[in-house]
């Protein structure tokens, strides 16, 4: 009987749920023939359905969901949101020097502490982390000095030369190209038997990529050892989330790549940081990579060469996202456990300070890089056009 049904279009159905669904995939259709359809859109609620938010704290900071609140001391919880108040006094001092004219390229961080610092909080020191341009704050807290930082926004060269024992590959500018370059990395921790994973970011701009498929794709044929994160902040410079892809969450990209995809409140450091440090135990036990989508939201422009937000975003959505601020909320919680107070926090905002102070001073003092000197860098074996290009500005540079 069922299999009149699949070879039939004299019998159709209509399926409104996952079971009567898999009726149908069954071939017992005919058991709810009613009209010649399928209801497609009753399948793509049930995706949908897959993906719900993962949240722990609400906006004021109140418990939501103890499943997800992790098992962090006093101290780490402390030390966490010390590090998302110092990404944000480094996202406002950045851009101060910047506007000073003393910082090159900066894409702003602030919004996306919970999303970045509390996301690389659940890593360890060997694991690997390919961050995007707006990573910097946790190639930061990996190990990648300030003052490197600093220089790598100037665009000279010596901002490239990591310490031997950081694990990390400079920034990626070209979006979604690190998440190949992670896919690779991956492989080679689980060649390795290594308990370590690679942990990398993009944006939801970046999702749409040909580089981002091909990349989960792989590190999931070889159940490789990989975090890949979307930060989902809501545009891609000015292209809204809504026009970057019809899937209603960009968690569910994962579903092709038959490896697991979530979506978490990336303005919840805990949902954030409980999500990451599950994933990695599942990628470490040899199970493959993880998708993270973090929903956030950048207040700043783009980058600082001339993005105005005001352009394509409305004060009502910037107040939107400001009432979910991360550090509102993880201020909110900490506070009522008696672990944060106001003088702590400006503390911490004076101490950064002081350390970007050190840091700009140190960049400072390294000799301006020369254009021979880029050049010379960019190939190990020269070709003749770079060649003739190096004697050009030897020749001028030393006039
Ligand atoms: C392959 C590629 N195409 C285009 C660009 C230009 N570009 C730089 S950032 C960006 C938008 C990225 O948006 P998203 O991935 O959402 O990350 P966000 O900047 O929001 O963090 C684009 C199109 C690029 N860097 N690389
Ligand atoms: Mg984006």
């Amino acid at each position: 009987m069922s299999q009149k049904c699949s070879n039939t279009v004299s019998i159709s159905v209509i399926h409104t749920d996952r079971e009567s669904q898999k009726e149908f995939q069954r071939g017992k259709c005919d058991k709810m023939a009613k009209k010649k359809t399928i209801d497609f859109e009753a399948l793509l609620k049930d995706i949908n359905a897959d993906f719900p938010t993962y949240q722990a704290l609400d906006k004021d900071g109140n418990v939501v969901n103890e499943a997800l609140v992790p098992d962090l001391s006093d101290e780490e919880l402390v030390e966490l949101m010390t590090q998302m108040v110092w990404s944000r006094v480094l996202n406002e001092r950045s851009t101060a020097l910047n506007r000073q004219g003393r910082l090159g390229f900066f894409a702003p961080t602030a919004g996306q502490e919970a999303s970045q610092l509390a996301s690389h909080f659940a890593f360890e020191k060997e694991d690997v982390l390919l961050p995007g341009y707006r990573d910097v704050p946790q190639l930061i807290r990996h190990g990648l000095p300030l003052k490197e930082a600093f220089l790598w926004s100037r665009g000279h060269v010596a901002g490239n030369f990591y310490p031997e024992e950081l694990k990390a590959l400079p920034p990626q500018i070209i979006i979604g190209a690190q998440y190949v370059q992670a896919a690779g990395v991956a492989l080679g921790l689980k060649k390795r038997n290594k308990k370590n994973v690679v942990f990398t970011y993009t944006g939801d701009g970046g999702s749409s990529q040909g580089d981002f498929y091909e990349a989960i794709n792989f590190a999931g044929a070889y159940k490789a050892n990989g975090v890949f994160y979307i930060q989902n902040n809501g545009f891609a410079i000015s292209t809204p989330r809504e026009q970057q892809s019809a899937a209603a969450t960009l968690a569910q990209k994962a579903v092709a790549a038959g490896i697991p995809g979530i979506q978490v409140d990336g303005m919840d450091p805990l949902a954030v940081y409980t999500v990451s440090k599950l994933a990695r135990e599942w990628s470490i036990a040899g199970n493959g990579p993880v998708l993270i989508e973090t929903l956030t939201y950048r207040y700043g422009p783009h980058t600082l060469s001339g993005d105005d937000p005001t352009r394509y975003r409305s004060k009502d959505m910037d107040d939107e996202w400001l009432q979910k601020d991360p550090l509102i909320r993880f201020r909110k919680y900490l506070e009522a456990k008696g672990l944060w107070s106001e003088e702590k926090e400006e503390q911490v905002i004076e101490q950064t300070k002081e350390e970007i102070k050190a840091a700009i001073a140190e960049a400072d003092k390294v000799p301006k890089q020369k254009v021979s000197d880029f050049l010379k860098n960019m190939f190990e074996v020269q070709p003749q056009s770079i060649k003739e290009q190096i004697a050009f500005y030897e020749a001028k540079e030393s006039k």
